[in-house]
């Protein structure tokens, strides 16, 4: 019920909130407000107060139809920020990225946990991982960033994510990552229809492998934005709340979102009315 990372321990007997923090010019969700160092700063110390447990930084912009970044972007987006808030901040920090030579380099500026869109698939990122002994976040995601959206099909959304997500768990553990590391995320909007994040988050709990935490994203999504009737991401605070709830009384462990303070507020409800704790830990 407790995730070390590095020196810092997440406590996940109650859900918990990862705030999100894009080092992008371009972010979809939030404009490109925190490429500016200071602003980013001021962010992160903003979430810590605000009751976030964990702080994901992001240099690489994953939303559909992006383009890719160099590696060298990344590290200059994301390492000197990490350095930084390791000293300025209690809770521990998350890097989102796929790129090996990243995650070694975060690591080594403080980073406790990796959060990883292609759940280790990028060649060397599993023995990186493996070696670097950090924590990670596996995610589903059908295709590429670029294309993903773009008809998006599966026979069973929810079996399908399922399984690849159980693979990922045995090639991480296979590679020498131990269970105790690994979160796992069903991916909402990577690859996915409104429908599929639907089902997806109506059978969460069919997702959850014994004893491996929950991570769920769904803060400011194109499926909030459709069910509200087509509102711009800066509109879709309270749709995006909802899912969280749902998500959390559905057995997920950590959301992420851009919303550290209503989305810790809205938690602590859910979390009184999930009984017993976690789902996912319960025998
Ligand atoms: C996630 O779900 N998502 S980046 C488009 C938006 C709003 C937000 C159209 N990284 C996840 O947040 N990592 C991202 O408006 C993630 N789980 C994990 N583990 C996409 C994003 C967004 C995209």
């Amino acid at each position: 019920m407790q995730l070390k990372l590095g020196k810092q321990i997440l406590d996940l007997v109650q859900p918990q909130v990862m705030g999100v923090l894009n080092r992008t010019p371009d972010s979809f969700s939030d404009g490109g407000a925190f490429m500016d160092f200071d602003a980013a700063l001021r962010r992160a110390r903003d979430m810590e107060r605000e009751g976030a447990a964990i702080i994901d930084i992001g240099g690489e912009s994953t939303r559909p139809g992006a383009e890719a970044v160099s590696a060298q972007e990344e590290l200059d987006r994301v390492v000197p920020l990490i350095e930084r808030l390791r000293r300025e901040i209690d809770i521990p920090v998350s890097v989102d990225t796929s790129k090996p030579e990243v995650m070694r380099a975060a690591v080594a500026a403080g980073a406790g946990m990796i959060n990883d869109v292609y759940a280790l698939r990028q060649p060397g990122a599993l023995e990186t991982v493996a070696e670097l002994g950090v924590s990670v976040v596996l995610m589903h995601m059908q295709g590429e960033p670029r294309s993903m959206q773009n008809n998006p099909h599966y026979r069973n959304v929810v079996a399908e994510v399922g399984q690849f997500l159980s693979e990922r768990v045995r090639h991480c553990e296979a590679a020498g990552i131990p269970r105790e590391r690994l979160l796992i995320d069903p991916g909402f909007g990577f690859g996915k229809t409104l429908e599929h994040n639907l089902e997806l988050l109506r059978s969460l709990r069919e997702l959850a492998d014994p004893g491996l935490p929950l991570v769920v994203g769904l803060s400011r999504k194109s499926s909030i934005g459709k069910l509200l009737g087509g509102v711009p991401a800066d509109g879709r605070l309270y749709g995006s709340i909802a899912a969280a709830v749902v998500a959390v009384i559905n057995g997920a462990s950590i959301v992420r979102t851009h919303d550290v303070k209503p989305t810790v507020e809205a938690l602590k409800v859910a979390a009184a009315v999930r009984a017993g704790g976690c789902y996912n830990f319960r025998a």
